[in-house]
């Protein structure tokens, strides 16, 4: 394979030089490939989508796991116990372990394959974070667990494939019902939304299924460089409408505390994340 092609949107679409196809398989789950690349490095597709590459993935990584977090604990003290829903790569999980506050996080990824892929073919992205004593890693169906657990959490992170194939259920009213009987009071849920450029119906089908179960739901916002089309949208859900407006003050203390090294997250991009263009707040009416 010289060229690999990415089937997302209609009509227009990315694709990457291949120096390698490194595995190619079907899971019990989906069609995986692992390439890789001269100008991303590796790169992982499920469903010819690509989800993950060497290069950018501490955008969407330190995104979804420092915002919610820090927000949380700006409003209510420290987070200690967090739900990773899919996240099979291990990305987000290293990034919410580096918070020292986290006792406990509990992700629950469908597909073992992914993330026994992951850990060999990108052992940096983990980075060990599986094999920390504070993850309990669960090989089940996400949708499942939210409906049946009696365990609650600070945090919960959706990081899911996009609402097509086995993803699709991680988007539904339900789901998201269920997300909120998981959090304690005032707890935070996060999702993947989509590029509203070119999924502008993610944004609108959220804010009506969130909103059924949720006071405050919203969106903020992180560039990353594979997941074309611009601005993506990340998907916020939580009872506490001020955990969407803490203060950059509150925020710079903690992050300073918290001693994390990034390099998109910042307590200034977290506030500036929450500033959508008037094009994406029409698609939330
Ligand atoms: N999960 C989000 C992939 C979204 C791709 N969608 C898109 N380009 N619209 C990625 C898994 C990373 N841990």
């Amino acid at each position: 394979m010289k060229r690999f092609i990415e089937a997302l949107h209609k009509g227009y679409g990315q694709s990457f030089e291949v120096d390698r196809v490194l595995f190619r398989d079907k899971t019990e789950h989906q069609d995986l490939i692992i390439f890789e690349t001269p100008t991303f490095g590796r790169v992982m597709a499920l469903d010819n989508i690509v989800q993950v590459t060497t290069r950018d993935e501490f955008v969407y990584h330190e995104m979804m796991a420092h915002v919610p977090i820090l927000a949380r604990a700006c409003a209510m003290g420290e987070v200690a116990d967090v739900l990773i829903i899919g996240g099979g790569d291990g990305g987000i999980l290293r990034e919410v372990l580096r918070h020292q506050s986290v006792s406990r996080v509990v992700m629950v990824e469908i597909d073992r394959a992914v993330v026994d892929l992951a850990q060999e073919y990108f052992p940096d992205i983990s980075a060990g974070a599986f094999d920390d004593a504070r993850t309990e890693l669960i090989i089940a169906d996400g949708v499942k667990f939210v409906a049946e657990t009696d365990r609650r959490f600070d945090v919960v992170i959706v990081d899911s494939t996009d609402p097509v194939g086995p993803g699709e259920v991680l988007f539904r009213e339900s789901f998201y019902a269920d997300c909120h009987r998981v959090l304690k009071a005032g707890g935070v849920l996060v999702t993947q939304n989509g590029v509203p450029f070119f999924q502008p119906q993610e944004v609108a089908n959220t804010v009506q299924r969130m909103g059924k179960s949720f006071k405050d739901v919203g969106f903020y916002t992180a560039v990353v460089p594979t997941y074309v089309g611009g601005l993506m949208a990340l998907g916020w859900g939580c009872d506490d409408a001020a955990l969407r407006d803490v203060s950059l003050e509150a925020l710079q203390q903690r992050f300073k505390a918290a001693k994390i090294d990034t390099r998109y997250y910042s307590p200034e991009m977290h506030k500036a994340a929450f500033a959508l263009p008037p094009f994406i707040r029409d698609l939330m009416r």
